[in-house]
C-alpha cells in the first residue's frame, strides 16, 4: 500500500446529506481570517477539494469541510466548507455535520444536556447548541449568520422558459426562491431530471442578467443555488427541491436555505420573529427553524435565523493517493 497524501475523515450525513469531515492531512490554511482562508482554498487547493469530493472518493453530490485552527479567540474551531460546487462561504447541514462530529469524537470539551460549538467560518462566527445524551450528538440547533431578502418580485428570462419570477435571498449564500407550478413542473422525484435543468438554466440567467453580490463582502456572490417551493408551501412548512450548481440536489432541508427562505417570508410580512418554520427536504427529511433577532449585513438589514437537524456519523476513513493513481484530483463523468 502506497500513498503521497493520506487525509483522515469522519464521514457523516446530516439528514439524508453527506458532510466529509476532515480532522487531519490539511496543514493550517494561510490567511488571518476563515474569508481569507477561503480565497486562498478557492486560488490554491482546489485540487485538494476535487481529490475529496469527486469521483472515486466522492460523488456528484458529495459535501464536506476541513477543520481548522480558528482565525478568532471566540471561535472552538474554524472550517472551510468543500462541494462538489466549490468553496462555500457558509453551509448549513455541513456544520451540524462538523458540531456531531466534534462533540461524538471529543475533538471538543462536551458537556450534557448542551455542549456549545462555536465556529469561525468564511461568512462569520455561527454557534452550534448540540443537545448531547450519554456522549451522543441527538440534534443540533445552529445560529447562522445574518440573513436577509435581497431582491422581492425579482424576473429574468431564461431560454426555453421565458420570464421566471424568483425572490433572491441570502442565508450564508444566495438562494433564488422559485414556486416550482410557476415553471409549470409538478413536485416529483420522477420529474427530477427536467427540475434540475431548469435550475441550472434559471441560475445561469440569473448570473448573467441580475448577479447578487453581499453588500459587505464582494467575494461572497453569485447564485448557485435555486429553491424550487412546492405547491402550498407557506410560512409554516414549506417543502423545496434544492438545486445546485453544477447538478445536484441538496438531500437536507439545506441550512443556508432555510435561512434564506425565513428571511424572504420575514420581509414579505408573513413569519414574524419567533414563529416556527418547517422546511422540508425533497427527500421529506426535516429542519425546523424560527428568526431569533434583527441584525444588519454589509449596512442592510437583516434577521438572525435559527434551525435545527439531526446529523449521524457513518464511517471514518483515511483517503489515500497511490503515486500512480491516474486520476490524482479525482474526475467528473
Ligand atoms: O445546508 O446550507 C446547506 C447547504 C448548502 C449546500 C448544500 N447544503
Amino acid at each position: 500500500m502506497r500513498s503521497v497524501r493520506t487525509l483522515s475523515a469522519v464521514d457523516s450525513h446530516t439528514e439524508g446529506m453527506p458532510t466529509r469531515v476532515v480532522t487531519g492531512g490539511v496543514p493550517p490554511i494561510p490567511g488571518a481570517t476563515m474569508a481569507d482562508r477561503r480565497r486562498f482554498a478557492v486560488d490554491n487547493l482546489d485540487g485538494l477539494r476535487r481529490f475529496l469530493m469527486d469521483e472515486p472518493r466522492g460523488h456528484p453530490a458529495m459535501s464536506g469541510a476541513l477543520l481548522q485552527p480558528p482565525s478568532r479567540e471566540d471561535a472552538d474551531w474554524g472550517v472551510v466548507y468543500i462541494e462538489v460546487s466549490g468553496f462555500l462561504p457558509m453551509c448549513g447541514h455541513g456544520t451540524i455535520g462538523v458540531a456531531t462530529v466534534l462533540v461524538e469524537t471529543g475533538m471538543v470539551e462536551v458537556t450534557e444536556p448542551e455542549t456549545i460549538v462555536r465556529l469561525d467560518t468564511p461568512a462569520g462566527l455561527v454557534e452550534a447548541r448540540v443537545a448531547v445524551r450519554d456522549g451522543r450528538a441527538e440534534h443540533v440547533t445552529l445560529r447562522n449568520v445574518p440573513s436577509f431578502a435581497a431582491e422581492l418580485g425579482a424576473a429574468v428570462t431564461v431560454p426555453g422558459l421565458g420570464e421566471v419570477g424568483y425572490d433572491m435571498a441570502y442565508g450564508g449564500n444566495f438562494y433564488a426562491i422559485v414556486d416550482l407550478a410557476s415553471i409549470g413542473l409538478p413536485f416529483d422525484r420522477a420529474r427530477k431530471d427536467d427540475i434540475l435543468r431548469a435550475g441550472l438554466d434559471i441560475m445561469a440567467a440569473v448570473n448573467e442578467q441580475n448577479r447578487p453580490v453581499h453588500p459587505g463582502d464582494p467575494l461572497i456572490g453569485g447564485c448557485k443555488h435555486v429553491q424550487f417551493l412546492a405547491p402550498g408551501s407557506d410560512a409554516r412548512r414549506s417543502r423545496n427541491a434544492m438545486a445546485i450548481h453544477p447538478g445536484w440536489f441538496d438531500r437536507s432541508p439545506c441550512g443556508t436555505g432555510t435561512s434564506a427562505r425565513m428571511a424572504q417570508l420575514h420581509a414579505r410580512g408573513e413569519l414574524p420573529l419567533g414563529a416556527e418554520f418547517v422546511n422540508e427536504s425533497f427527500i421529506g427529511t426535516r429542519f425546523t427553524g424560527r428568526l431569533v433577532g434583527t441584525a444588519e449585513a454589509g449596512g442592510r438589514p437583516a434577521v438572525v435565523p435559527e434551525f435545527s437537524g439531526r446529523a449521524w456519523i457513518t464511517g471514518t476513513a483515511n483517503y489515500m493517493l497511490d503515486p500512480a493513481d491516474p486520476f490524482p484530483e479525482g474526475f467528473v463523468l
